[in-house]
């Protein structure tokens, strides 16, 4: 790492946090490729100036670079770039971000983060060192890659990056057992979810919830229904009403059942014709689930939302699949035959408290994955409970 001074340092700091915050604007809009920020800044202290930025643009291309660049033009020449991740340095439709940034004439580079992409990794930085370019890596703190978590997940594990969410009420309860869908979360956290179900790439629920609740999965936040992820539906027998919410509305938006049964067997023919997808799973134990998660990103899923049932919460937690967790805890008490939240949930163990809001009358807290999960993983062989979706 290059030292910087005390001011650099406050203007990397500062700037990089605007690049994440630009990069967020087109989280889950880029397909497999990470959402990235690009600033390109001259001058310092209170003379610097942004004279060009860049967002991955939609489905992925072109890159934040050549955006910010584009933007920027002449004024490119003896400016710092801020990159939330690596620039490229393969050769895709364009030429790799690092060589544009070293023809514009760029004197100084930023990087949020290292690109884990075996075509890149630690290649883009040596085009710009090598070309004379300064080059200073920020050191990785967490909301360094929140933007691409998913992207990353899949490169180093080979599986989505895992959000579980649960709403709990006072009484440590996530539903009535024998009740439909009871509201334990209050309207302004119930907006927030639909904000993270827009940036997500599916959601994933039991079959047990999906038959209890009835649930749409949709976001229905003003103008974000286009922005609704996949739904995933882990059914084994294939016991999901045909008349379903979820089924009913699989031709706006994807729906996919993971089941053992044959997806081109008759009991699929209903929910294909309805526009469901299936995928088939070979059992439902806890590496079935794993399976299930190393076969997400091929179906375009690199983050996953977990929203439903405690018996999926738990299958998740015990296969330690999960990397976030969202407690919303509420003032409602559900009292008499209230289904207990997951002990994980209430006590997560090995994460950490990231962040903590208050929405409405409910308590929000994030918890985050401590230690790192294990390496691209096939499923173990030791012997694990099943779990009833
Ligand atoms: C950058 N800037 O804005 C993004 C990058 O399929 P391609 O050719 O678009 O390359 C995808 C890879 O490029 C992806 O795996 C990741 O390593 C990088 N993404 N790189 O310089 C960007 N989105
Ligand atoms: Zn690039």
């Amino acid at each position: 790492m290059v030292d910087s001074s005390p001011r650099q340092d406050t203007d990397d700091r500062r700037f990089m946090a605007a690049a994440r915050r630009l990069s967020l604007r087109h989280v889950g809009l880029t397909a497999e490729n990470p959402s990235v920020g690009a600033l390109i800044v001259q001058g310092t202290g209170d003379g610097a100036r942004i004279v060009g930025r860049g967002v991955t643009a939609l489905g992925g291309r072109p890159h934040a670079e050549r955006v910010a660049l584009a933007e920027a033009g002449a004024e490119a020449r003896g400016a710092t770039a801020y990159v939330t991740l690596e620039p490229c340095a393969h050769h895709g439709r364009t030429s790799p971000c690092a060589n544009a940034l070293v023809e514009a004439g760029v004197a100084r580079v930023v990087v949020g983060a290292p690109d884990p992409d075996p075509r890149v990794n630690g290649r883009g930085v040596a085009i710009l060192r090598s070309a004379g370019i300064e080059v200073r890596c920020l050191d990785e703190a967490p909301e360094a890659t929140r933007a691409f978590e998913g992207f990353l997940w899949r490169l180093r594990y080979g599986r989505p990056f895992v959000t579980l969410k649960m709403a709990v009420s006072a009484d440590g309860a996530v539903g009535r057992l024998g009740e439909e869908r009871i509201g334990i979360s209050g309207p302004v956290a119930n907006r927030q979810v639909h904000l993270m179900r827009a940036a997500t790439d599916a959601i994933m629920i039991g079959v047990g919830t999906a038959v209890a609740d009835d649930p749409l999965l949709t976001c229905r936040l003003p103008g974000l229904f286009g922005r609704s992820p996949t739904r995933i539906v882990v059914d084994p027998q294939l016991r999901l009403p045909i008349h379903a919410q979820v089924v009913r509305t699989a031709g706006t938006v994807p729906t996919l059942l993971a089941s053992t049964k044959n997806p081109d067997g008759a009991e699929a023919v209903p929910y294909r014709r309805a526009g469901c997808r299936l995928l088939r799973i070979a059992g439902y134990d806890v590496d079935d689930l794993r399976r299930l998660m190393h076969a997400m990103p091929s179906a375009g899923v690199q983050t996953l939302m977990v929203e439903g049932g405690p018996a999926l919460a738990n299958a998740f937690l015990w296969a330690e699949l999960v990397d976030r967790i969202v407690v919303i805890r509420s003032k409602v008490e559900i009292g008499e035959f209230g289904i207990a939240a997951p002990a994980g949930v209430l006590h997560p163990k090995g994460f950490r408290l990231a962040r903590r809001e208050r929405f409405g009358d409910d308590d929000w807290s994030e918890w985050e994955r401590i230690e790192p999960c294990s390496p691209v993983s096939s499923p173990t062989s030791d012997a694990s409970p099943p779990f009833k979706p």
